[in-house]
Formats: structure tokens, C-alpha cells, sequence
């Protein structure tokens, strides 16, 4: 089969030829970043307990602490931010954000939130009853948390390879099945209020679950009579892969992939601050009328009326315009492929990396990176301060402190993987920022031998790893 170039080529009667894509936009509007020495970085990470979390934004050069809320938006947006509608009830904005999730994820009814985690609140309350069981595609800290508030329990059935850093399974997001089978047997249907599956698994590197598997799961989900909730916070990086990977899917419209993902759930939270290209909004969608009814009451309590749930109307249109964008071809594309391109970089430094590169950052391997470093002693957190202090660039821990603890004993959980994210904003920066990332990262594993490990000297009740402080052990 002939490439698209190489089509083109032969249409237009040209020789085919080398050309390299680049971002479908231009930059408007830049932000000066601040370069420190090493005495000033040395002062900020031991006054942020050496949690990166802690940092002073100012005090970081590259900041790849996260995807969430730190896009950029697009004229568009922005456009439409002037035209905000900032009445209390119905504002116009909310119609706008309502139209876009029902065209382009097809869920029925909409329930704006002031983030993901809002939406997560409410869901949870809506449908977890004490004692109940929820299986899931790997849990995320703020998703597992409130269905632990509402008297659930998170049960991991992840297929296996997503647990190993090294396995180049395309698709380890993906459930496996026979897992799910064996706890739906052992704790009844009626004990499981939801299945809990992600889009791009954020734990396990930004690992994409297939098509073929979201409909299998769909099928065993519809023998037991259990619903389907989706955290589609980054469908559309998973849909992507799909796209990119999965027989059958090639060529296939972004757009088209997110919305047979979606019509394969019941519903969905979302953290409009990732793939919606936003700095803050999320929304709880269903396609359950008697749902809806009790979130929408819940709305009212904990975030805010039903038609702007914490949002402004002008944050509602940036979110409508944001989902557009996302579900370009030519957007995601180049979004997934400057993760791909860090992440090729860095492997060819020989780094150890989770494998495949995932779609929004890429992981460092602390347990293989530093093996000196025992796993009580927190290596990923000790890595991410390391990386800050030879060049500024902020990353995020992703291992045991990130696992917290088991509500029921108190024990530290000890997730298999022990990772240090470098999370890419949408569009914020350029490839030249990555090189220098690239170059600080091989900088510091060929030193990787006097890092040390830390000791935990503060830590919080509820997810920890946004507030714990730390020492040199
Ligand atoms: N994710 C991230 O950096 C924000 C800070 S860490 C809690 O990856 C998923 C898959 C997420 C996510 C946030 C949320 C919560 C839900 N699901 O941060 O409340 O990655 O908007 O969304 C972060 P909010």
C-alpha cells in the first residue's frame, strides 16, 4: 500500500522525497521561563521538602510536572473566552459545552464539574454503596480515593504486561478478561456497581486499551448486567494509538475511533484539563436518565449549579472548542509524536523507560535507573529532585508515595511499577525544550550512581504525594 506522501508524490508528479511533519500552529503569544543555577535549585527543592509538587512555579525552567491544565489554548479558544455568558443559570456556554460532548462522545446527558475529580466525587456517591467492588484498568489516585470515600473498593484487572515496565505489549491498558470474570464470580454483579476503565492508562505509562478489548469487555459487562464508566480523560491520545496500532483501525478518523470508544460506555468523567486542551473544567456525562437525576442533584451540593458545576460560562466555551480540537487528526498527531520523539531520545541514551512510549509523557524506570536505591527510600521521588537539580526540569514521582496506603491496614502500597513521569503540556513547547530535557535526563543517570534515596519526614492523610515533605535519608 502506498504512504499518503508517497501518493501525493505520484499525483502531483513529484520524486518521492523525505518530509518530516511538524505542529499544525504557529506561536502567538510566548511566556518567559527562568533559567536558575544550581545553588538557587539546591535552596528551592530543600525547601520543598523535595517534593516537586512543592515547588514555586517560578523556580522551574521546563515544567513537565503534568498535562493537566497547562495547555495552551488556541485563538479560537480564546476567542471564545470573550464570548462568556456569566449568568448563574442556562448560560449559553453550557448549551455549547452540552452540544459538543453529545456530538462527539454520544453520551446523553451532561454534568459540568469544576475538574475531573469533581466528577469522580459525584459519581461515586451517586452509584458506590459501602462494601461494593469496583474492577478496573489500574487505579488513579484521585478516581481509587473517592471510590474509597463512598465505601468502595478498588480491584485491579489490568492484563498483567501493563505491571512491567519492559513489556512492548501494544495495548497494555486493555482488561483481562478472565481477571474480571473470576471477581465478578467471587463478589456477585450486584457487589459492582461499575466497571471502572480508562482511556490511555495514566499509571501505567499512558498505555492505550484496544478496541477489540473494550468490546469484549463490553460483552461480559452486558451478560452480568454491569454498567461501564469511562475515564475519558485522554480518549483521544488513546484513540490515537488505536489508529496507529490496532489491524483494521488504519486511516480511520480520530474522531470516528473516540466515538465507538464512548458508545461501547454508559458514561464518563472527564478532566477537561488534559485532552480538552483547557486550563480547568471537567464534566460527568451518563446515558442513564435516573443517574443523571442524582448527579444532578449532587451538583448542586458540591459544585455548583447544574449548568455551570464550578465553571464559568466563559471556561464552558473553552471547553467546547477544546474538545473540538482535540479530535483533529493533524493535532493529536504531532501531540503524541513530540512525546514519541522525547522518548526515543532519551531510550537511545540508553535510559531505562516504561515501554511502549506512552501518549502524554514519558516514564522513567527508577527501580532499573537506581538500584542502589531501596524502594522504602522512595527512588522516583529522589530521582525527580535529582533531575530538578541538574536543570530545572520538573517531573512528577509515580511510584509508592503516589500509591499511598491501604485504607484497611495502613500498610504502604507497593505498586510494581516506580516511575518518574515527564508529563508534556499540549502545545506549550518546542522540540528544542525536549532536547534539553533529553540532555539533562542522560546527564543524570551517568551521575545516577551518588543519588540518594530520601526519607519521609511529613505526610498527609489524603493523597499524599501532592503535599508529603521528604529528607535525605
Ligand atoms: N491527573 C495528572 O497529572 C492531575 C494531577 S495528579 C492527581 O495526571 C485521570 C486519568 C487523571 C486525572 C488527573 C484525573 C483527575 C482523573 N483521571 O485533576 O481532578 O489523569 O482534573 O482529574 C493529573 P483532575
Amino acid at each position: 500500500m502506498q504512504t499518503p506522501q508517497a501518493r501525493y508524490n505520484f499525483e502531483f508528479g513529484m520524486p518521492a522525497r523525505k518530509r518530516s511533519w511538524a505542529e499544525p500552529f504557529k506561536i502567538k503569544v510566548v511566556e518567559p521561563v527562568r533559567l536558575t543555577t544550581p545553588e538557587q535549585r539546591r535552596a528551592a527543592i530543600a525547601e520543598a521538602g523535595y517534593n516537586t509538587f512543592l515547588l514555586r512555579s517560578e523556580d522551574v525552567y521546563i515544567d513537565l510536572l503534568t498535562d493537566s491544565g497547562t495547555s495552551a489554548m488556541s485563538d479560537w479558544q480564546w476567542a471564545g473566552m470573550m464570548l462568556g455568558d456569566e449568568a448563574y443559570a442556562g448560560s449559553r456556554n453550557f448549551y455549547h459545552l452540552e452540544a459538543a460532548i453529545q456530538k462527539h462522545y454520544g453520551y446523553r446527558y451532561v454534568i459540568p464539574t469544576h475538574q475531573g475529580r469533581g466528577a469522580e466525587h459525584i459519581l461515586s456517591r451517586a452509584l458506590i454503596h459501602p462494601g461494593d467492588v469496583i474492577p478496573g484498568n489500574m487505579y488513579f489516585t484521585t478516581t481509587r480515593l473517592h471510590q474509597e470515600l463512598a465505601g468502595g473498593r478498588f480491584v485491579d484487572v489490568i492484563i498483567p504486561e501493563a505491571h512491567d515496565p519492559e513489556s512492548p505489549h501494544p495495548f497494555k491498558g486493555n482488561v483481562d478478561l478472565e481477571r474480571l470474570e473470576e471477581v465478578i464470580r467471587e463478589h456477585g454483579a450486584s457487589r459492582i456497581p461499575y466497571l471502572s476503565i480508562a482511556t490511555s492508562v495514566n499509571m501505567a505509562g499512558g498505555q492505550p486499551i484496544s478496541l477489540g478489548n473494550l468490546r469484549a469487555v463490553r460483552d461480559l459487562a452486558d451478560r452480568h448486567g454491569i454498567r461501564i464508566m469511562h475515564d475519558a480523560t485522554r480518549v483521544a491520545e488513546n484513540a490515537y494509538f488505536i489508529q496507529q496500532r490496532e489491524p483494521g483501525q488504519e486511516g480511520r478518523p480520530i474522531a470516528e475511533i473516540v466515538r465507538e470508544i464512548c458508545s461501547l460506555t454508559d458514561g464518563c468523567t472527564m478532566s477537561a484539563k488534559k485532552d480538552a486542551l483547557v486550563n480547568i473544567g471537567g464534566f460527568l456525562a451518563v446515558n442513564d436518565r435516573e443517574i443523571y437525576e442524582e448527579a444532578r442533584n449532587l451538583v448542586v451540593v458540591y459544585e455548583g449549579l447544574h449548568t455551570y458545576g464550578g465553571m464559568s460560562g466563559r471556561d464552558m466555551e473553552a471547553v467546547a472548542r477544546g474538545i473540538e480540537e482535540s479530535l483533529h487528526d493533524d493535532h493529536i498527531r504531532a501531540r503524541v509524536g513530540q512525546v514519541l520523539y522525547l522518548g526515543y531520545k532519551i531510550r537511545a541514551a540508553g535510559v531505562p523507560i516504561v515501554e511502549p512510549i506512552g501518549g502524554h509523557g514519558v516514564f522513567l524506570d527508577a527501580k532499573r535507573f537506581l538500584p542502589h536505591v531501596p524502594r522504602e527510600q522512595y527512588p522516583a521521588q529522589a530521582l525527580a529532585a535529582a533531575i530538578y537539580l541538574d536543570s530545572g526540569v520538573r517531573s512528577m514521582e509515580r511510584g509508592t508515595v503516589s500509591a499511598g496506603r491501604n485504607p484497611q491496614t495502613g500498610e504502604e502500597n507497593r505498586p510494581k511499577l516506580e516511575l518518574v513521569r515527564l508529563t508534556i503540556p499540549r502545545r506549550v513547547y518546542t522540540q528544542a525544550h525536549m532536547d534539553v530535557v533529553a540532555e539533562s535526563v542522560e546527564a543524570v543517570f551517568g551521575e545516577r550512581d551518588n543519588i540518594r534515596g530520601l526519607k519521609m519526614v511529613y505526610e498527609p492523610r489524603y493523597l499524599r504525594f501532592f503535599q508529603a515533605r521528604f529528607e535525605p535519608a
